[in-house]
């Protein structure tokens, strides 16, 4: 059972609460009623049947081991600055992975690894309400208490929990709330003043690839690069063999020849 009330130090999100046994993904069920939620509105599942990574991947979310859920965000932002809100969900769950003794790294845009192996993954999309504004949703999916045997046999390399990582279990409602808290934190001064400073910092300190070769792949086209910056807008900076560089607002990257990191 998740109830984090008497743990949460937030205005609004997390104030309503939509709590399901079981579900196809807190991200459908989510968009289903953003337009009837306030802002900060969070689903939250005890198990997803059909857990959704980005472009059509699968999430594994097996019953009452994690903390599977979406939060409906009504930011009155441009298209462009939407992928920020994916990198202020991650620098939520890295503050409060810290606070539980976890020194997780980031791989940006949308995971969290710990020891090389993926603990967090979090899924941004947007609902479109009318010609001219749309709704945000961010799920997020923290491997809190699953055990070796509750990953499938291709993720057993690739992916670890919290309860793996600390050899115990985590307080669910403890960690939720304050993931919560953080991201209220961490999303006003955003949706406010478009100010991403501290979330920009614990992505640059904390993340895996910065320094490393990284395998950028838009559609069927790939390059080689090597990741150098995280940039004010949240863009990663890659440099290419050839000396070119971009930044990369969204899009797929892989991580490539890294020891001890096998790319999910
Ligand atoms: C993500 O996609 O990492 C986004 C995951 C978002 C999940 C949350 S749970 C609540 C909300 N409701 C949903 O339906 N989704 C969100 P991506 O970067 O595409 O990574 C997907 C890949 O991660 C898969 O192809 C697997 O290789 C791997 N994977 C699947 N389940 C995993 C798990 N539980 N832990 C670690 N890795 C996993």
């Amino acid at each position: 059972m998740i109830d984090i009330k008497k743990y949460l130090t937030t205005n609004f999100i997390g104030k309503n609460i939509e709590y399901y046994d079981t579900i196809e993904s807190t991200n459908i069920k989510a968009k289903e009623i953003a337009g009837s939620s306030d802002e900060g509105t969070v689903v939250i599942a005890e198990e997803q049947t059909m857990g959704r990574g980005r472009l059509g991947r699968n999430w594994t979310s097996p019953k009452g081991k994690g903390l599977w859920f979406s939060i409906v965000l009504k930011p009155n932002i441009n298209v462009d600055k939407v992928s920020k809100i994916t990198l202020i969900g991650a620098a939520a769950v890295h503050k409060a992975l810290k606070k539980l003794g976890i020194i997780p790294q980031i791989k940006w845009p949308n995971d969290i690894v710990i020891g090389g192996k993926k603990v967090c993954g979090i899924l941004t999309e947007m609902v479109l309400q009318d010609e001219n504004s749309y709704f945000v949703i961010m799920g997020i999916g923290i491997n809190a208490n699953l055990s070796e045997e509750d990953f499938p046999e291709e993720l057993k390399d690739k992916a670890t929990s919290l309860k793996i990582v600390k050899r115990a279990e985590i307080d669910r409602n403890k960690l939720l709330a304050c993931v919560l808290n953080n991201f209220e934190e961490l999303y006003v001064p955003f949706k406010e003043n478009d100010d991403i400073l501290e979330v920009i910092k614990i992505s640059r300190e904390n993340s895996i690839l910065l320094n490393k070769e990284v395998r950028i792949i838009k559609g069927n086209i790939e390059r080689t690069g090597k990741a150098i910056d995280i940039d004010s807008e949240g863009q990663l900076i890659v440099e290419y063999k050839d000396g070119k560089i971009e930044a990369i607002l969204s899009g797929e990257v892989s991580v490539r020849g890294m020891e001890g990191y096998v790319d999910s």
